[in-house]
């Protein structure tokens, strides 16, 4: 028993880890020009280090007009000059490897630039040879093929005069969707993945990896009947090469997918990211901006679930930020009064669950969102879009700016604090996007300093899993699953068992059960005082015991 878990260990490592993600525009800038870089990541890995994570993913950094960020690659194999050169990605894997950090490449498959060259192949004519290496359907100007819309606005299709035919984009018109279909696209897939493989790449996450197998015509964009063949064939050719970590972003992903993606035997991924969580706070079937007000006891449901439905059947990611999302904090916490206790209570009680957490920068210092007064300030190519279209489709401003307020994908992507210096020490230059002006409180020299801070709890959280087998192992079980103020569940592996109780609220909250675990060992605890049978607001205790 004891000898299996060990091989199981070995193999799958990404269990026992936690990650660290990157998104490298905004992390840090080592050449003044206003844009973070690798050279700035390197300069950062002792950071890193003392924080104890296991691995980076960084967002793209691969050649790019930077219509999207970087999720628009106009070459898979070269960094873009704006974050360095192919040699210093080099000495980025090989640096981090030396702190024991392994880096995860973004992989974005599901579409191109329109500045790849096999698009502008493919414009050149129907019967060139990268033709096929994307989706396209005859039609005559100013009649779309269907009604399908872009997720960034408009609709789906883009016509190209001299070819006659529509082009489809899930995304921007300047991210034209990839033909899996063709065998030739997959093949030159798995070459580029096998190639950064070998420069010594720990793992790979990938991008709209659900959107991969779309039927156009028959408006199917994620989950299309060949989704899983593809990807087993992907994973067969490429990742099952090396012992990798892989996970895939899966918007559409169920608890039945996900054990599919995440099957133990291999044959996929090591684990998908799924959205359920995060979409809880909009109206049914509007979109994003449509807030609604946030339904507690359905998130505390909603993890649960995919924790019992993945229990040895699967493998869950954990996460409450990316670069898409807004701040934990700030949606979940209170970005006030309490934000130090807040952003703890969270970390505790995301960390506490099975799965391989996830970090998202800044988010160990509490890092909030922000609000700027205007416009102009934002950068995201979804969030000025919306804007535009909401007032152009008569929506108030005052309006218009609190959905931004709130899901803007900027508020995830303002510049790393690291100190309370000139642009919070990201550049010396001007950021390409605003710095959050709470930088000169929140920061992470700050936060390195002060023993109780929310860094400090996050580097505990992180070595307490690597100390307690019940982290990765335990059993899961929700406690009171209607209370609409506490977030209780336990852990049970073998004799071990560990208590997660949490008060997401910003009052006292009575827990009795606390009581009966008085004598327990204290594993983290983001108060001083005693633990009594009264949590204080956003109080949240890890507690263990061996029966
Ligand atoms: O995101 C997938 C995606 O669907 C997002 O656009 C998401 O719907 C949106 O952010 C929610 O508001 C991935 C990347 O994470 C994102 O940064 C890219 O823009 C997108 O793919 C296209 O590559």
């Amino acid at each position: 028993m004891a000898e299996n878990r060990a091989k199981e260990q070995q193999k799958s490592w990404w269990k026992n880890a936690v990650v660290y993600q990157i998104y490298p525009k905004s992390f840090q800038d080592s050449d003044g020009d206003g844009v973070g870089d690798i050279r700035g990541i390197i300069g950062r890995l002792d950071y890193l280090e003392e924080l104890g994570i296991d691995a980076v993913w960084i967002s793209p950094m691969y050649r790019s007009p930077q219509n999207d960020n970087g999720y628009d690659i106009s070459d898979y194999q070269d960094i873009d000059p704006m974050f360095g050169t192919l040699a210093d990605m080099d000495e980025l894997i090989t640096e981090a490897r030396k702190r024991g950090i392994r880096i995860i490449m973004d992989l974005v498959l599901n579409h191109t630039s329109d500045e790849h060259q096999w698009f502008e192949e493919a414009k050149k004519g129907k019967d060139n040879p990268y033709h096929d290496y994307y989706v396209w359907r005859d039609g005559e100007e100013g009649t779309y093929p269907n009604e399908m819309k872009a997720v960034f606005g408009g609709p789906a299709w883009e016509w190209v005069p001299e070819l006659k035919q529509y082009y489809f984009h899930q995304f921007a018109p300047e991210q034209p969707d990839l033909n899996w279909e063709n065998p030739k696209v997959r093949r030159e897939i798995y070459d580029m993945i096998l190639w950064w493989m070998e420069r010594g790449v720990g793992g790979f996450r990938l991008d709209v990896i659900d959107q991969i197998a779309k039927e156009p015509d028959k408006g199917i964009t994620n989950n299309g009947p060949r989704l899983h063949e593809f990807l087993r064939e992907l994973s067969k050719e490429t990742f099952q090469k090396g012992n990798l970590i892989t996970v895939g972003e899966a918007w559409g992903a169920t608890p039945e997918i996900a054990k599919k993606y995440s099957n133990p035997d291999g044959s996929e991924f090591s684990m998908v990211f799924q959205f359920e969580h995060i979409l809880l706070d909009q109206q049914e079937g509007k979109e994003k901006w449509d807030l609604a007000p946030l339904p507690f006891v359905k998130l505390k449901k909603c993890l649960a679930r995919w924790q019992e439905e993945l229990f040895e059947k699967g493998w869950n990611s954990l996460f409450w930020n990316n670069h898409d999302l807004p701040r934990i904090v700030s949606r979940w916490g209170d970005d006030g009064e309490y934000r130090t206790e807040s952003a703890k209570m969270l970390a505790a009680v995301l960390h506490g669950m099975q799965g391989t957490p996830y970090i998202y920068q800044g988010e160990e210092l509490g890092m909030t969102n922000v609000k700027f007064a205007d416009i102009s300030d934002y950068r995201d190519v979804e969030t000025t879009n919306m804007y535009y279209e909401r007032l152009e489709a008569g929506y108030e401003q005052e309006d218009v700016m609190r959905s931004l307020y709130a899901k803007s994908r900027d508020n995830a992507r303002t510049p790393m604090q690291w100190d309370a210096g000139e642009n919070a020490g990201f550049t010396t230059g001007t950021p390409w996007i605003a710095v959050n002006p709470n930088y000169t409180q929140i920061n992470a020299e700050a936060e390195r300093r002060n023993p109780d801070s929310v860094y400090q709890f996050y580097r505990k959280l992180i070595r307490l899993r690597k100390e307690n087998p019940i982290f990765v192992n335990g059993k899961f079980e929700l406690l009171f699953p209607e209370d609409e103020e506490l977030f209780a569940y336990t852990r049970t592996d073998g004799e071990t068992k560990m208590l997660v109780c949490a008060n997401f609220t910003g009052k006292n909250v009575k827990c009795p059960l606390l009581g009966k675990w008085k004598d327990a060992e204290v594993l983290i605890h983001n108060y001083e005082k005693e633990i009594g049978e009264e949590l204080k607001p956003y109080e949240a205790v890890i507690l263990v015991q061996h029966q």
